[in-house]
């Protein structure tokens, strides 16, 4: 016996992986449905060997479905994420609405499984923010170990963290800069993408930050651990698919870099590429359509006492998204909604 499951935001880049990882990890699954906003109705997206329509989130009844996996904007979410909570379905949303909600979990399997228990007070789960999942797995085992204090990560991230337009945006800028007539103005970035970086993701805040570096900081509080410090700076970069982050940690216990190397081989979610020769670490576009996080460039920053050096990445569609959502319904399946 398998669950009722429900996609919201079917049609985007974060809703298809959701339906693609839910047939690749045979989630038990005994019906599906297919959500999108009116305009999308109709439209076929596939999962596994079959083909759905997608139906109008508005007109949709939750009554009667297990969970629903929300991959919609916050304000869209606002409306449709309680509507199915108080219908009985169980939440897990992809946007920001609800991370701070101290009534939510916020959950990344591999570090604090066990706060999906406390979805009972919203029928809420969140999703963390992308560039904060990836780096909460690789971070998790070394806490364990030496207790972090303070970490500085600089984030390299891609521009389908942005959506599709974003995508089309740096496709289009590249090929026009290649021919006269055809340059193509920056449109959903402040700067041009192609062949450029841009230090600015999100809006930005009174203290001359971005909401994007707020989220890294607010959701490693609240998954791992209140006390630890953490300054970000993200930047936008030309590539598709893979959010990539340069990682400074300085711990309260010494870690060598050969036991943290054999603590992150071991740990879950995570695999290690770390040979000191040309291309012997993890670059984004190997990790596309891949489940795990990558660290390569472990080294000891003997510019502290007990201080490391990682560069960490994944794909920000998965294990940043789909992925940790679909791993977030494995574990409520597991620990609170069993079947059969
Ligand atoms: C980006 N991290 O790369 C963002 C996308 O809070 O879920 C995801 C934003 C979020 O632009």
């Amino acid at each position: 016996m398998g669950y009722k499951i429900v996609v919201v935001g079917a049609t985007g880049n974060v809703g298809h992986e959701m339906l693609n990882i839910l047939a690749e990890r045979e989630f038990p699954v005994d019906e599906i449905a297919a959500l999108a906003s009116r305009r999308s109705q109709g439209t076929e997206v596939s999962f596994g060997d079959r083909t759905l329509k997608c139906q109008d989130l508005e007109q949709f009844d939750f009554t009667g479905w297990d969970i629903a996996l929300f991959a919609i904007g916050g304000e869209a979410t606002k409306t449709y994420a309680p509507r199915a909570a108080k219908a009985g379905c169980v939440v897990i949303d992809n946007s920001s609405l609800y991370r701070y909600d101290p009534d939510v979990p916020l959950v990344v399997p591999e570090v604090n499984a066990a706060a999906v228990d406390g979805y009972t007070k919203k029928n809420i789960i969140a999703n963390p923010n992308c560039s904060t999942a990836q780096m909460v797995v690789a971070l998790k085992p070394l806490h364990d170990r030496a207790r972090i204090k303070r970490v500085v990560v600089s984030t390299y991230q891609s521009v389908s963290g942005s959506g599709k337009e974003a995508m089309d945006e740096l496709w289009n800028q590249t090929k026009g800069m290649f021919v006269p007539g055809q340059e193509v103005a920056p449109s959903v970035y402040p700067k041009q993408i192609a062949f450029n970086v841009i230090p600015h993701i999100d809006v930005f805040l009174d203290d001359g930050s971005t909401k994007e570096e707020w989220k890294m900081v607010a959701e490693t509080k609240k998954i791992m651990d209140p006390s630890i410090k953490l300054t970000a700076t993200c930047v936008r970069v030309p590539v598709f698919v893979g959010h990539s982050e340069s990682i400074n940690i300085e711990f309260e216990d010494f870690l060598d870099e050969d036991e943290a190397r054999d603590i992150l081989r071991e740990a879950p979610g995570i695999l290690v590429v770390d040979k000191r020769e040309a291309g012997g670490y993890i670059t984004p576009v190997e990790c596309v359509g891949e489940y795990a996080t990558y660290i390569s460039r472990i080294r000891q920053d003997s510019t502290i006492d007990n201080g490391l050096n990682i560069w960490c990445v994944s794909d920000n569609l998965r294990k940043g998204a789909a992925l940790n959502a679909v791993q977030i319904a494995e574990v409520l399946g597991q620990r609170c909604l069993k079947k059969g």
